[in-house]
């Protein structure tokens, strides 16, 4: 029986049974997850006092500018997935390509993938705003012993076998799910270890927050203007609280402790808006579902899209399960009447 103040490695060790592929593999890889947060968070602390933070010179896929703790995040976490003997492949935003894992065990049994953004809302970095990590897991589709092929890693999200986030913030937290709802750990820096704080994490099915980039909104589709604007009117328990940190790991935290919604939609200028569907939207809608909230494009559960591409975007809506069914609402009204 999972209790408050149960330290995550107690947690992992008493839940495995629950977890519907029984070997003590996925906890070894939530462990290592637990021990790279922990390196990274060390890091991350200490960025405004040392002189880590700032431009690494390098730009990566996207043509965004990487900073050194993306750098640092992505190797540390890289590291420490492949030291153990469980994952067989890795991709990571901060790579063009996946990353295939020779495994030291000479039968080569890792069965599991991992896709990661090591280090989201980097840009809040040098302004001491909270940032996090994103992961993803999913069991291998080709045979096991041979290398990983990108069909192991373009795999709906709805086939994910755990997936959580790491919020370095305010305290840093590790809340994840292997498919049997969600717990969060809060790590204790005094003396290195993550207790569980929020067992069972819902998303309140109705909330007051809605947390969007309304810089963009003239380039919004008119579905969600309509929703902004719906948002904003005065009318039973409107209008809404607007709260955009610019750290999807944050802004959906919070959302899902006081119920909230949380856009990043197609705009003229990116159709596809902004966000990563395998190691972005994936895992957080897996997490939403699994705390009774949704996670939708506006037409189609996210859950449900057939990835084509390691780095495809994709609209996301995601959040308290009403507020994203008025969203999608609005979103499909339009189609209708256009
Ligand atoms: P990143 O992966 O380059 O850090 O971008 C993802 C981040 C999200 O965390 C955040 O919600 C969003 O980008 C903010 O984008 P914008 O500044 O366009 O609103
Ligand atoms: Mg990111």
């Amino acid at each position: 029986m999972s209790q408050k103040n149960q330290t995550l490695g107690e947690f992992i060790i008493e839940n495995q049974t629950s977890f519907k592929y029984t070997s003590g593999e996925l906890s070894r890889l939530i462990n290592s997850i637990r021990l790279a947060a922990k390196v990274v968070n060390h890091e991350v602390n200490k960025a405004g006092l040392v002189d880590i933070i700032g431009a690494y010179g390098d730009t990566n896929i996207q043509g965004e500018e990487q900073q050194k703790l993306d750098v640092y995040a992505n190797e540390k976490f890289i590291q420490t997935l492949t030291n153990r003997n469980i994952v067989c492949g890795i991709a990571s935003e901060e790579e063009d390509d996946f990353i295939t894992i020779n495994s030291q065990d000479e039968n080569n049994q890792n069965k599991y993938v991992v896709l990661i953004d090591p280090l989201d809302g980097s840009s809040n970095i040098d302004v001491n705003v909270s940032v996090g990590t994103i992961f993803s897991v999913y069991r291998r589709v080709t045979p096991i012993g041979t290398p990983v092929t990108i069909d192991d890693f373009l795999q709906k999200g709805n086939q994910q076998v755990a997936a959580g986030y790491i919020i370095y913030g305010t305290s840093t937290m590790l809340v994840y799910t292997t498919g049997v709802g969600v717990n969060g750990f809060t790590l204790n820096p005094a003396i290195g270890t993550f207790y569980l704080s929020h067992p069972d994490m819902k998303f309140p099915k109705d909330g007051k927050i809605y947390s969007v980039n309304e810089g963009n909104y003239i380039h919004f589709p008119q579905g969600i203007k309509d929703y902004i604007k719906y948002c904003q009117m005065e009318e039973g328990n409107r209008p809404y609280t607007s709260r955009y940190i610019g750290s999807l790991v944050s802004d959906f935290h919070r959302n899902m402790i006081k119920g909230g919604i949380y856009i990043y939609p197609s705009t003229s200028k990116n159709p596809n808006g902004k966000l990563r569907l395998l190691y972005e939207c994936n895992p957080m809608a897996f997490i939403a579902e699994q705390a009774n909230g949704k996670a939708s494009d506006g037409f189609t559960r996210i859950l449900d899209i057939q990835p084509t591409e390691l780095h495809q975007r994709v609209p996301f809506i995601c959040g308290s399960k009403s507020m994203v069914e008025k969203a999608e609402e609005f979103m499909q009204q339009v189609t209708v009447s256009t």
